[in-house]
């Protein structure tokens, strides 16, 4: 055991930084965030123009509401700098790169020195812990490996911890399931729908998904609901804690949920320094309770500081609750750019899994298509739903109006829903596209 672990709640020991008071971790953070803007300003030329340019410097950075007068990182900086431009050491000292997808132009490049990776598996073990995963349990890593972080994130973190990992990766659902069947492991590591698949796919082969040997689940990577929670956990008979992260700010791990209380995941917070300002004028940062976008200074990275750098996910800032001084954040609603504007009304995907899994006959399984038929100014959605396969086809196109009629209470939106055949819409991989926007571009 390291010096570090100390204090114990239950049967899992903690780190001495989950239990500090919010004094002492407030101290910590400005210790560590004034080293932070220093180091950037010294050694990345994007930092020093930046904070050039609005007249700022590492030295006034008295306190941690001075924070609010540096300026912000985005992922175009990421991509204009492509593809070390960010890196504050040489690449010599750099011991991993991860890069996102880059599904709309160039990808993000990242860095992590071997103290980076330290700490990174440092603080998805502390996540997994607090979602009931302990050493000694035999962990089903169903996240990506390769350039992605959820992987490679995952099973260190897991390894530290001090668990059995078996890196499965994504995809090749039938094999996950013989696996799971054959090594009896306790806890996965998945994105929320993926899990589904795998569930789904089990009930297909004649397996109740309820009778494995999975307790815990730690999922994240896309955006969930309490709802879908209630689904994975009934079905599954396991409890399901969320696992939030991004590649540019670290990876998973991030923040992480705690299974005693499941209320949002706790933000490791002797590493990261929140805010949340309002999308719209990101001069304003908001008060704690308050939602719009999440944006994060790194506290402790080497290879790639990172300097308020705007997530674009919303969500607010809870107090802590399992480890007070770190506080929560709430479940993310949405990113802003997936944010779909129908007939002047917002609206996410996560709204539309809220109300339709409140309808009974209707399954987790669902797409949403946008369109702009010719001729017509407007936009249109329509919700593809797979209806549950113990439902009757009368009882889905009943459960459709049902839908259609919820979604133009609670969200304000017009759209069709076309209630499909179980087993009908794509499965996710990993992270699942909800979104098919037809609309003619321009
Ligand atoms: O998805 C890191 C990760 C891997 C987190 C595995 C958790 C588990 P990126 O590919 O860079 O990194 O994507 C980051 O995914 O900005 C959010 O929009 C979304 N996201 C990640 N975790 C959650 C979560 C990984 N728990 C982007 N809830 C983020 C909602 C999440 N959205």
């Amino acid at each position: 055991m390291t010096q570090e672990t100390v204090a114990a709640t239950s049967d899992a020991v903690l780190d001495r930084e989950e239990t500090i008071s919010r004094d002492e971790l407030e101290a910590l953070q400005l210790s560590r965030l004034q080293h932070t803007v220093a180091y950037a300003y010294d050694r990345v030329p994007l930092y020093k123009r930046k904070f050039d340019e609005a007249g700022v410097h590492p030295t006034d950075l008295r306190e941690l509401s001075d924070l609010g007068k540096f300026p912000f990182t985005t992922k175009e900086d990421l991509r204009l700098e492509y593809p070390f431009g960010m890196f504050a050491v040489p690449q010599h000292e750099v011991a991993r790169i991860h890069a996102s997808s880059g599904t709309t132009g160039r990808a993000t490049v990242v860095g992590y020195t071997k103290k980076d990776l330290a700490d990174w598996a440092k603080l998805v073990a502390r996540s997994l812990r607090a979602s009931g995963v302990r050493p000694g349990m035999k962990v089903h890593n169903a996240y990506g490996y390769g350039l992605f972080t959820g992987g490679m994130g995952a099973h260190a973190g897991a390894e530290a911890l001090g668990c059995t990992v078996i890196p499965i990766s994504g995809g090749q659902t039938e094999r996950q399931i013989t696996l799971i069947q054959d090594f009896k492991p306790d806890a996965i590591l998945a994105t929320p729908t993926y899990l589904l698949t795998i569930a789904d796919a089990m009930i297909k082969q004649g397996i109740d998904p309820a009778s494995t040997s999975l307790k815990y689940a730690v999922l994240g990577a896309e955006p969930w609901t309490e709802e879908m929670r209630h689904e994975l956990e009934v079905t599954m008979n396991l409890k399901a804690c969320d696992i939030y992260g991004l590649s540019e700010v670290m990876g998973p791990g991030v923040a992480g949920e705690a299974v005693e209380t499941q209320d949002g995941s706790h933000i490791w917070e002797d590493h990261f320094r929140p805010e949340i300002i309002d999308a719209f004028d990101p001069s304003v940062v908001l008060a704690d309770g308050e939602p719009g976008e999440l944006v994060f200074t790194s506290l402790t990275k080497e290879a790639l500081p990172i300097i308020r750098y705007r997530t674009k996910d919303l969500t607010r800032l809870l107090p802590g609750t399992a480890r007070p001084a770190h506080r929560r954040m709430g479940r993310i609603t949405g990113r802003s750019d997936d944010m779909i504007i129908l007939r002047g009304v917002n609206l996410f995907p996560s709204q539309i899994e809220e109300i339709a899994l409140r309808i009974p006959e209707l399954s987790p399984h669902f797409q949403l298509e946008l369109t702009r038929p010719e001729g017509h100014r407007m936009d249109q959605m329509t919700v593809k739903i797979e209806r549950r396969d113990t439902v009757t086809i009368e009882s889905g196109a009943a459960a459709a109006k049902v839908l259609q009629q919820q979604i133009k209470i609670h969200v304000g939106s017009s759209c069709t829903v076309d209630v499909v055949e179980p087993g009908s819409l794509e499965r996710s991989n990993g992270k699942l596209r909800r979104i098919y926007d037809m609309r003619p571009k321009g």
